[in-house]
C-alpha cells in the first residue's frame, strides 16, 4: 500500500484511499502530510513532558495551528510547501527539547530527516496505520481530525486578534495522548468528548472575533449576478483575507465576488461599505471545476477546499494564501506587519475579461444568533400558534457525491410548516429553492461559515431557555448534518458535547469510525446514518 488516507467522507469505498486521494491528493503528499502530523506530535510530546505553558511559546503555537490547518482535506497540495514546514516544526522541535536527553522522549520528538527521500522513508512508518488496534486506531484519529478542525477555527480566530492558551495547552495534551499506548479505549472516549468541548470554545472565540472586527450578522440579500468590471473571486473562510482585499481594491475598477464558504462575509455589516464587493459567484466548493472557467478572472483561495484545476489556463489564475496551497499557483505571504500584498491579484484581474454570469437574482441570509434572538419573539410565537412545526439543522459540508442529492430533495419534501437552520456549505444543496417564509421568517435560515453551526447550537439553547425545557433534546429540533472534511468532525463533536443526542450524519458515517467506536457513538448519544428522503421524512415527522 503506497498511502493510506480516510479522514474525509469522500475515502475510497468509505474505507481508504490507498493510491491516490479522491480529493486529487497524490502519494507523496499525502505521505508528508502524515510525516508533518508526526512532527507536531513530537512536538506536543515535548511541550507536555517539560510541562511548557503555551504563554511562552507563541510562535510554537501559531505554527502548530498552521502546521494542523496544512492538512485539511483540500486545503494543501504543494509537497515543496509541506516539506518545508516539516523542516521548519522539526527545527522548532529541536531547540524546544534544547538538552534534555533525547531518551526521555517520543520518537516523534526525535527523528531526523534530512532530505526528501528520507521524510517520505520515514513517514511510511509512522501514519496512521502504524495503530494497530483499530479501535485504539479510530479514537486517536477521531481526536486528531477533530484537532485539526479545531486548529483550523483557532487559526480564523488568530488571524481575527483573538486566542485562547487553554485550546492550545488542549492541543498539546491530546496530540501527545494519541502518542500513548497506554492509554485505554475508554481514556481516548474521555478525550474525544474533551475534544468536542474546546471546539465549543474554538467556535465561541472564532464567533467573538468576527463578530468584534465585523459587526454581528445581519439579514442580508446577496446578488448572485455579475457585473461588467474585472473581478477577482475569494474563496475559503479567512475573512481578514477578505478584508485586506477589498481595501486594497478600493477605486482600481475590479470587483470582489465571493465563492463557497465566503459567502457569509455579505452578512457582515463592516462588509456592506464596499461598493467593490459584487455578489456571490456560484454554489459551493467542487462546483468550482466549472465556475472558475467562467469566472475569467483570478481566484485567490484563504483556506480549503481547492479542487486540482483541470487546465493550465485555470491553474494560472489561481493563488492561495494562508495554509492553501497548490503547486504553480502563485502563494502570496503576510508582511513582518502581518498585512498582505495582493496587488499581482489585482494586476491580473485588470488583463482579464469579467466574469461571465451564470444566474442571476439574490439569495438571503445572515441568521446568526444575534439576528435570530432579535426576532425571537416572533420565532417563539410561531412555533406556539403552530405556524412552525418542526426545525431541520441541515449544516454542514457539501461534496461531489450523487448521494448528496438526497439533502436538495428532502429540502423540499419537507412540510411548509417547517424551517431549515443552515450553516457550512450544505447550504448549498437547498438555498436556491425558493422555499418561501412562514410569516416573514424564511423558511431556509443561513446562520454562516461551518464553524456558525456554534450559532444554531446558541439559538437551540436560547429556545430552550424560552421554552422552560430541561433537555435540549426536547426541543423541536431534528439535526440531519452532511459531513466532509475535518472541521466537520470538531462541530459534530462540539455538537455532541452540548449533549445533543440523535443526530443525523450523511451521507455515510465516517469510515475512520471502527465498528465498535461507532457502537460507542450510537449508544451514548444515538448518533444514526440516514435512510432515503422518503423513510426520514416517516421518521422525523411522522405521517
Ligand atoms: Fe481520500 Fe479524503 Fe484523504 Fe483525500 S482527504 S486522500 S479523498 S480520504
Ligand atoms: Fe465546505 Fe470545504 Fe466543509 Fe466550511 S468549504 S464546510 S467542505
Amino acid at each position: 500500500m503506497s498511502m493510506f488516507c480516510y479522514q474525509c467522507q469522500e475515502t475510497v469505498r468509505n474505507s481508504g484511499c490507498t493510491v491516490k486521494g479522491v480529493c486529487g491528493k497524490e502519494e507523496q503528499t499525502a505521505k508528508l502530510q502524515d510525516l508533518l502530523i508526526y512532527t507536531l506530535k513530537g512536538i506536543a510530546n515535548i511541550v507536555s513532558l517539560k510541562e511548557l505553558s503555551p504563554t511562552y511559546i507563541p510562535e510554537v503555537n501559531h505554527a502548530v495551528l498552521g502546521g494542523l490547518f496544512t492538512t485539511i482535506t483540500n486545503a494543501n497540495f504543494d509537497d515543496e510547501a509541506i516539506s518545508s514546514k516539516i523542516k521548519t516544526l522539526i527545527s522548532i522541535r529541536d531547540s524546544l527539547r534544547g538538552d534534555t536527553p533525547a531518551e526521555e522522549f517520543h520518537d516523534a520528538a526525535i527523528f531526523e530527516v534530512s532530505s526528501l527521500e528520507s521524510m517520505l522513508q520515514k513517514a511510511s512508518s509512522v501514519g496512521v496505520l502504524s495503530t494497530e488496534n483499530e479501535d485504539v486506531r479510530s479514537l486517536r484519529e477521531l481526536v486528531t481530525y477533530g484537532i485539526k478542525g479545531l486548529a483550523a477555527y483557532s487559526h480564523h480566530a488568530l488571524h481575527a486578534g483573538k486566542e485562547d492558551e487553554n485550546i492550545y495547552s488542549f492541543i498539546y495534551r491530546a496530540l501527545n495522548s494519541t502518542l500513548d499506548d497506554s492509554l485505554s479505549v475508554d481514556d481516548l472516549v474521555g478525550l474525544t468528548m474533551e475534544t468536542g468541548q474546546t471546539g465549543v470554545t474554538a467556535m465561541a472565540l472564532l464567533d467573538s472575533a468576527n463578530t468584534a472586527m465585523y459587526g454581528d450578522p445581519e439579514i442580508t440579500e446577496v446578488n448572485i449576478g455579475v457585473r461588467n468590471n474585472p473581478g477577482i473571486l475569494i474563496s475559503g473562510h479567512d475573512l481578514t483575507d477578505l478584508e485586506q482585499l477589498l481595501e486594497q481594491t478600493k477605486g482600481t475598477g475590479v470587483d470582489v465576488y465571493t465563492h463557497s464558504e465566503m459567502l457569509p462575509a455579505h452578512y457582515y455589516p463592516a462588509f456592506k461599505k464596499y461598493d467593490n464587493l459584487a455578489g456571490n459567484y456560484g454554489g459551493s466548493w467542487w462546483n468550482q471545476v466549472a465556475e472558475f472557467e467562467s469566472f475569467k478572472g483570478p481566484i485567490l483561495f484563504t483556506t480549503n477546499c481547492i479542487v486540482p484545476p483541470r487546465s493550465e489556463e485555470v491553474r494560472g489564475r489561481i493563488f492561495t494564501t494562508g495554509a492553501a496551497g497548490y503547486p504553480g499557483c502563485g502563494h502570496i505571504v503576510s508582511g513582518i506587519d502581518g498585512k498582505k500584498d495582493f496587488s499581482a491579484v489585482i494586476e491580473m484581474a485588470k488583463s482579464l475579461d469579467s466574469p461571465e454570469g451564470i444566474e442571476t437574482g439574490s439569495i438571503v441570509g445572515g441568521f446568526a444568533h444575534s439576528q435570530v434572538v432579535a426576532l425571537a419573539d416572533k420565532v417563539v410565537e410561531a412555533v406556539k400558534s403552530g405556524a412552525i412545526k418542526k426545525f431541520f439543522v441541515m449544516a454542514g459540508c457539501d461534496g461531489r457525491l450523487k448521494s448528496r442529492e438526497y439533502y436538495t430533495e428532502f429540502a423540499k419534501a419537507l412540510p411548509d410548516d417547517t424551517v431549515i437552520l443552515t450553516a457550512g456549505c450544505a447550504k448549498y444543496r437547498y438555498n436556491k429553492l425558493g422555499l418561501g417564509d412562514i410569516g416573514g421568517i424564511p423558511r431556509v435560515l443561513d446562520a454562516g461559515q461551518c464553524n456558525d453551526s456554534y450559532s444554531l447550537a446558541v439559538i437551540a439553547m436560547k429556545l430552550q431557555e424560552i421554552f422552560g425545557l430541561e433537555d435540549i433534546n426536547d426541543l423541536p429540533i431534528v439535526y440531519n448534518i452532511a459531513w466532509y472534511e475535518q472541521k466537520a468532525v470538531i462541530v459534530l463533536l462540539a455538537l455532541l458535547s452540548l449533549g445533543i443526542k440523535n443526530i443525523h450524519l450523511g451521507p455515510t458515517l465516517p469510515g475512520f469510525l471502527s465498528p465498535n467506536v461507532a457502537k460507542v457513538i450510537v449508544e451514548n448519544f444515538g448518533l444514526s446514518g440516514i435512510g432515503t428522503v422518503e423513510d426520514d421524512l416517516k421518521l422525523f415527522i411522522g405521517n
